[in-house]
């Protein structure tokens, strides 16, 4: 565990969450296989409290998970996933739970604290540029994924991981390690996903669930949008637009994940995707090498992240867009070109950050 020094320590969260009955938890919109790992992992460990075998983690004991977006199409098959739900009541609840977002506004409308009263409510995740929003926050920047810190939570819950929570939770730290293969991946990463195998997780069926999924539509729309990728300084990017989704009959589904495809070019240090949505706003994805951060550049525009991979949603027309975040991308990448020279030159060995 290393969370940072303003978080609540997960034996005082498990404690809470031990003797609560009416609970909450709810995972980020656009939700990824994080939060919805981390989400359906949750209901399991809190079903496991009782210590008796159910058939979903939200049957007993008044559990409910909520997503305001639907559950995407790769882990609908997960233990449990038919049974999160979009619209909760406001009340009453012994506790909210929010995983694996690192602001209130990326819970869309299920985070409604004026209605909750009195209910606390616990944050739990590992980003970066988390706002620590709730009354207890437990954010650990060094987990690879939420879904790694509900393996410490299951410790202090003293809850043993059952093969659905492992199953939940395994998909959890695939997806947002790439399979593995970020920066972020220790060896305590890979311990942790010894123990979550060894609890009955499969982890070729997850790999080829979660991450071998890319339908003829998403494949299309790549091909539109890869026709106009530009290469401009080190900064790779392209658009998606409303007409080339509908052209490649792609409903509004993310980038299918485009934005870690364009980092691959060697050519470049960042990658960025934009995307109109139907509400006239731009979503921008970012990815950076290791040894750049655009965790910054999202936080500024309203974002956040962790420092290789960011997001934020923001207003106005594509070229309005390119014209505010492309030079902001720019002088990030001065700066911490910069500072990996300086710090080569002073003999330091330059490290993905
Ligand atoms: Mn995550």
């Amino acid at each position: 565990m290393n969370a940072t020094q303003t978080s609540t320590p997960l034996t005082d969260i498990a404690a809470i969450l031990r003797r609560a009955q009416r609970v909450l938890a709810i995972c980020h919109i656009s939700p990824d296989g994080d939060a919805i790992g981390s989400l359906l992992g949750f209901g399991w460990l809190m079903h496991g409290r009782s210590g008796t075998a159910g058939a979903g983690p939200t049957q007993e004991r008044g559990i409910t998970l909520a997503c305001v977006d639907n559950v995407p199409t790769p882990y609908r098959s997960l233990p449990g996933a038919t049974e999160i739900i979009s619209d909760p009541p406001d009340w009453p609840w012994d506790v909210v739970v929010a995983l694996d977002a690192s602001d209130p506004q990326r819970l869309g409308g299920l985070f409604r604290p004026d209605r909750y009263g009195k209910t606390p409510i616990i944050n739990l995740d590992h980003h970066v540029t988390n706002l620590r929003f709730g009354d207890l926050n437990y954010v650990d920047t060094q987990a690879a994924a939420t879904a790694q810190i509900m393996v410490d939570l299951a410790d202090a819950l003293g809850v043993p991981i059952g093969r659905e929570a492992a199953t939940c939770l395994l998909t959890g730290l695939v997806t947002d390690t790439l399979s593995f293969r970020t920066s972020n991946v220790t060896a305590q990463v890979m311990a942790t996903a010894l123990r979550l195998m060894e609890a009955g997780a499969n982890l070729a069926e997850i790999t080829e669930q979660a991450m071998n999924y890319k339908p003829l539509s998403m494949m299309r729309l790549w091909g539109l949008a890869l026709a106009r990728v530009r290469l401009q300084g080190e900064i790779i990017w392209t658009d998606i637009t409303g007409e080339m989704r509908a052209q490649a009959g792609a409903a509004d589904d993310g980038d299918g994940g485009l934005t870690s495809f364009l980092i691959r070019a060697p050519e470049a240090k960042v990658s960025v995707v934009f995307s109109e949505t139907p509400k006239g706003q731009v979503e921008i994805g970012f990815r950076a090498r290791p040894g750049y951060n655009v965790s910054g550049v999202a936080l500024s525009l309203g974002g956040g992240g962790h420092p290789q991979a960011a997001g934020c949603t923001i207003s106005g027309s594509l070229a309005a867009a390119h014209t505010r975040v492309l030079p902001l991308l720019r002088t990030a990448i001065d700066a911490q070109n910069g500072n990996l020279s300086v710090m080569a030159h002073m003999g330091f060995e330059v490290k993905p950050a």
